[in-house]
């Protein structure tokens, strides 16, 4: 059961990125239409196109997902590690991460902080944008801390038992997350803050970008994890079945904390100052990173099918048909199974992305947002709207007020999110630039820039961007209409998170501790970055002012 002190927090930390959601939805559909040249315009009703880009990426990637994190981490934590949350800590944590929010959304709207989500130098946004990104993740910090003084009790009392997968995925998204946000709190607090201030006469932005990146992609499975534990521990059972190997999923969970942080160089293979010796081994790791992920789709698969069989299902694909695709008791079902199934494109681009000279290729052009439409905005966020949904409307204790729709609005995200990727794949191909405003440049026909041959891509993703507009709108609809029915304190009180149980329960020590992981992790970080670090502070460029 979900702590009954934590359920008003739990609620804030869905709904308030929830509202503000409907802003980064609406700058997305804006951004589409601009790349088309449906607007052709700087502008569009006040706000100009990187003010609107800028609040797009920040809305949808850094504030949803990580106030997302910390409140599905409350609700699981609280349900497992039964009512072990420390609630004047989450109180300060949540208090926080909303204060942070406000202070950042003031320069983003009054347009002082055009810097887009990576904000890294030499772009420069006004102080207040740092300050409220620092009390943002200080505040999921402080959330995360919470956690740790009652799982430490939970353990001390039951020494025989495993710690619960959910459990163990929030604990590594939080580890993975504590560890890559102190160089870019270094970044923000010693760099950027006293920059933008004009305390300091410049600043190093090849430094600015390594801190940067080296949060940037362990960020990604920040963003990932609670979907994993949604994917094993929760899908399984909804699918009417068992978990296939409890072991493969402590497995995958402790792997990320080792795998996800020594690779993000893959974001600078064009990085001058680092050698491509360093360029090279982060790309191997980061085809290492992938492991975890392949392991992670043969266990879901197992356990989907597992399920299937269970549900009556036969033959060697046949059994497809037996997962509850349009259950509408199960509407959570679909936003997690459409979600593995963007993800399926979603990482084979990745892995093209991590070859350094594929990399080359594609950097920079429209292909980089179609593959992480199918990453973040596949599995990550239909999960956050699923869970959303189901999270807030459970301890509200009302019931999904239109289950058809509910189950509609993942297909109709999937299929947006394929064409709009489709098209923006295209374009990436031809060379087509990401974060570029194509109406009042190249696909302006009067214009000398004009590439007739980017106007397809852009087209199709404009289409896709639309349908995507609309399933956020389905999604509104549902959501509204459900807060809005009656209240059941009886279905408040009883209301717990699915929990699938293992077909395969093993008990294997190596995964009992997170220690060693994290040691390894950490030495892993040295060995990757010390010497780049190192190359980038001996390189001598000057500092940039502006
Ligand atoms: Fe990425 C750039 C490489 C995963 C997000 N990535 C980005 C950016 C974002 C992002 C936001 O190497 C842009 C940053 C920016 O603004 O510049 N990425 C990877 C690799 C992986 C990967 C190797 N990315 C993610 C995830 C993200 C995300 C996850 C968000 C959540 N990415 C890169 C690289 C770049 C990059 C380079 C920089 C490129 C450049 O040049 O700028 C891997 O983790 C992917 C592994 C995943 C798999 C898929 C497993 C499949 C599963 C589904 C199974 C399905 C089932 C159902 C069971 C191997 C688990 C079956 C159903 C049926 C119907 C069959």
């Amino acid at each position: 059961m979900i702590q009954k002190n934590l359920r008003a927090i739990i609620l804030v930390e869905l709904l308030l990125p929830l509202a503000l959601l409907l802003f980064g939805a609406y700058h997305g559909v804006l951004q589409v239409l601009y790349r088309a040249g449906v607007i052709q315009d700087l502008e569009f009703l006040g706000i100009n196109y990187y003010r609107g880009l800028t609040a797009h990426g920040v809305i949808n990637a850094i504030v949803l997902t990580t106030f997302f994190g910390v409140a599905f981490g409350n609700a699981v934590i609280s349900q497992q590690l039964k009512q072990s949350v420390s609630a004047g800590a989450a109180l300060a944590g949540a208090a926080l991460m909303v204060l942070g929010t406000l202070i950042a959304a003031g320069p983003i709207f009054a347009g002082k902080a055009d810097v887009l989500y990576t904000f890294y130098a030499p772009m420069r946004a006004h102080p207040l944008f740092y300050i409220g990104v620092v009390l943002l993740v200080v505040g999921s910090w402080v959330s995360f801390w919470a956690w740790i003084p009652g799982y430490l009790r939970w353990r001390k009392e039951h020494p025989a038992q495993k710690t619960p997968l959910g459990a163990v995925g929030i604990f590594t998204a939080f580890i993975i997350w504590q560890m890559c946000t102190l160089p870019v709190a270094y970044e923000v607090i010693v760099q950027l803050i006293p920059w933008s201030l004009g305390w300091t006469s410049g600043v190093n932005v090849v430094l600015s970008r390594l801190l940067f990146w080296f949060f940037g992609h362990p960020l990604v499975y920040f963003w990932l994890l609670p979907t994993y534990v949604m994917y094993y521990t929760m899908m399984p059972r909804l699918a009417g079945g068992k978990l296939y190997s409890d072991f493969y999923g402590r497995l995958v969970f402790m792997a990320f904390i080792v795998l996800s942080s020594p690779l993000g160089l893959h974001h600078q293979f064009t990085e001058p100052a680092i050698s491509s010796g360093y360029k090279a081994l982060h790309a191997v790791l980061t085809f290492l990173v992938a492991v975890p992920s392949l392991v992670t789709a043969f266990t879901l698969a197992a356990s989907l099918e597992y399920g299937a069989r269970q549900n009556g299902g036969r033959g060697l694909f046949a059994w497809w048909g037996k997962l509850p695709h349009f259950d509408k008791e199960r509407w959570l079902f679909p936003y997690l199974f459409l979600g593995l199934v963007i993800f399926i494109l979603g990482g084979i681009t990745g892995i093209v992305n991590a070859s350094y000279s594929m990399s080359s290729l594609v950097h920079n052009t429209s292909w980089i947002p179609a593959h992480f439409h199918l990453t973040v905005a596949g599995p990550v966020f239909l999960a956050i709207l699923g869970m959303s949904l189901y999270l807030s409307l459970g301890l509200l204790g009302k019931k999904c007020a239109a289950p058809r729709m509910a189950v509609a609005v993942p297909y109709v995200w999937t299929l947006g999110v394929f064409i709009f990727s489709a098209g923006l794949f295209y374009g990436g191909l031809h060379g087509s630039p990401r974060r570029t405003n194509l109406g009042i440049s190249f696909l302006d026909p009067t214009s000398n820039l004009y590439r007739p041959d980017w106007v397809i891509g852009e087209y199709v993703g404009a289409a896709g961007g639309i349908v995507m507009g609309l399933a956020v709108l389905l999604f509104f609809y549902v959501l509204v209409r459900s807060l809005a029915s009656a209240r059941s304190t009886e279905l408040a009180d009883s209301f717990a998170l699915p929990e699938s149980e293992p077909y395969h329960d093993e008990d294997v020590k190596a995964v009992r501790n997170f220690k060693p992981w994290v040691v390894a992790g950490i030495v892993a970080i040295l060995i990757s970055y010390v010497p780049p670090l190192v190359q980038v502070l001996g390189a001598n460029y000057p500092l940039v002012s502006e």
